[in-house]
């Protein structure tokens, strides 16, 4: 049996991560988890990190579609964070950057790391940008090292 299987260092690989402006409270926490992530672990050179930073969760697809098209990296990282308020916006801007970022992926074949929390409260954010559940956007970034490697290998 031939089994692929990969780790979490990737000295020398080029990652993108595109992050919405949107809810920067809890954003901002996300970002500096996978940069942490992306360093500490995955032993990137914090000169092959770029930033692109953008309005909202609905801005993410496009702008992970144009970074992974430019072959420049290999992976991107979307970076989000979508908070229930009273009416169905949310909804649309959960569904729009959950499917569009699925649809990049498959569609450049270029690691996608899904890093945008949707919660229902401005609580159930900050517990998962450092607090009582980890922090998603570390999570996102050691999903991309490994599929970096894993796709490296098949
Ligand atoms: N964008 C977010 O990233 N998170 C949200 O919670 C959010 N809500 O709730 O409205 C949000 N809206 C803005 C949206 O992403 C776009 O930037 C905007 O609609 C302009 O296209």
């Amino acid at each position: 049996m031939k089994v692929i299987e990969a780790g979490v260092a990737a000295p020398g690989k080029k990652v993108a991560i595109a992050v919405s402006r949107f809810n920067s409270f809890v954003v901002e926490r996300l970002l500096e988890g996978a940069v942490d992530t992306l360093e500490r672990i995955g032993q990137i050179n914090p000169n092959d990190i770029t930033v692109v930073r953008v309005p909202g969760a609905y801005e993410l697809p496009l702008t992970v579609q144009k970074l992974a098209e430019s072959k420049q990296y290999s992976a991107v990282i979307a970076i989000g964070a979508v908070i229930r308020g009273g009416t169905p916006h949310f909804d649309f801007v959960a569904g729009q950057a959950n499917s569009g970022l699925a649809q990049v992926a498959l569609n450049t074949g270029v690691p996608v790391a899904f890093g945008v929390i949707t919660t229902d409260t401005d609580e159930q954010a900050i517990d998962r940008a450092g607090v009582k559940h980890g922090n998603k956007g570390s999570e996102a970034a050691l999903s991309a090292l490994e599929m970096i490697n894993v796709l490296d290998q098949i």
